[in-house]
């Protein structure tokens, strides 16, 4: 029996040696030292010893079973921090390691040149006030003095929602609503998208954006209009920027002016931009129609107005020498990311 045990410890300490994995272990252990292992075999095996030597077995017995659970105790140890070890080494993270790109959006250049104007006009007084996108007739037509025949009313240039609504296809009722709701002097811009029904190419789309102004108040005059507008383009397009005013014809204002400015390409010379002139159309403007003021409860004999028009697209490609407005539209990251 104590040649059996030795023989036992000797197998049991070489196999223990190569367990390399928790399943490993287990199954030693339950072959071992389990209810049916080896060594408790061997304990059931005590009863045919003669009595004197069975204390003597017994504490060997008990002795090997100590020493196996110890060292395998201490092997399951050694595979769990080998397992540990392996796993950190794996999940090793090098911090120096150059991070991600991360890309940073920037302002689209309708927006930044929206931002630029809102500045330019906030320095010399305006506020800046809001409409709703679909109007009715009243607002975008009749209340500005277009008649009821005049072209844009035709449902080829506007979009109609209904009989009474349509997609406005310019800022100026917000303006309108702004005199119904408040005493002169007002000085305020609106910027806003507007629609009209024309079809898509390099300098058209039915979508697009303007900046329009208004000034009212006791005594303002052409000479305050022609001021602030040659300030603004100044602004925009340099010091040095020659502005000019030519007559013209809007249902809303009278009298109605178009303003040009020196070529910012070529300085006046003429060249592809300015289609030769030396001149570019950056606006319209006018004296607010006597017949618009009255509508809005603002007596025109009291008071006097100038309002003007900004084609938001228009300045915004002109600036940034871009050929196309489409591509204002497109919003391909790689046009978007030049500015
Ligand atoms: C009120 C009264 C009058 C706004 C004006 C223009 C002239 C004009 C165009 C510029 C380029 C439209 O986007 S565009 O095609 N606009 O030429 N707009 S005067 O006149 C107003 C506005 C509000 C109450």
């Amino acid at each position: 029996m104590k040649e059996q045990l030795e023989a036992l410890r000797q197998k049991a300490l070489e196999e223990l040696e190569g367990l390399s994995s928790a399943k490993d272990v287990e199954e030693f252990r339950i072959r071992m030292l389990g209810k049916k292992g080896e060594l408790t075999g061997l304990l059931r095996g005590m009863g045919s010893l003669p009595a004197e030597e069975r204390p003597v077995v017994g504490q060997m017995v008990n002795e090997l079973r100590a020493l196996l659970e110890e060292k395998l105790s201490a092997k399951e140890s050694a595979i769990a921090d080998a397992a540990k070890a392996e796993k950190l080494a794996a999940e090793t993270i090098d911090v120096t390691l150059p991070g991600e790109q991360r890309k940073v959006g920037g302002l689209h250049p309708l927006n930044k040149t929206l931002e630029d104007l809102i500045d330019i006009f906030r320095s010399m007084g305006f506020d800046v006030v809001d409409g709703p996108e679909v109007e009715t007739d009243y607002y975008n037509f009749e209340a500005l003095n277009v008649p009821a025949d005049h072209p844009a009313r035709d449902m080829q240039d506007t979009f109609y929602l209904a009989e009474n609504l349509l997609l406005r296809t310019q800022t100026s009722a917000a303006q309108i609503r702004t005199m119904e709701n408040r005493k002169p002097p007002i000085r305020i811009i609106c910027p806003g998208r507007v629609f009209r029904a024309d079809e898509v190419d390099a300098t058209h789309s039915p979508v697009f954006h303007q900046v329009e102004g208004l000034v009212v108040d006791k005594g303002v005059t052409m000479c305050d209009l022609k001021g602030v507008l040659e300030q603004f383009a100044r602004e925009i397009y340099g010091p040095d920027t020659k502005v000019k005013f030519r007559p013209s014809f809007f249902p809303f204002t009278e009298p109605s002016v178009e303003v040009d400015v020196t070529c910012s390409e070529c300085g006046g010379k003429g060249c592809r931009v300015c289609k030769g002139s030396g001149w570019i159309e950056i606006l319209g403007a006018g004296m607010v129609h006597p017949r618009v003021l009255k509508g809005c409860g603002i007596d025109p004999e009291e008071y006097s107005g100038f309002a003007f028009g900004i084609g938001l697209d228009r300045l915004t490609t002109t600036r940034h020498k871009i050929s196309d407005i489409r591509l204002l539209f497109e919003n391909d990251v790689r046009f978007l990311d030049q500015f």
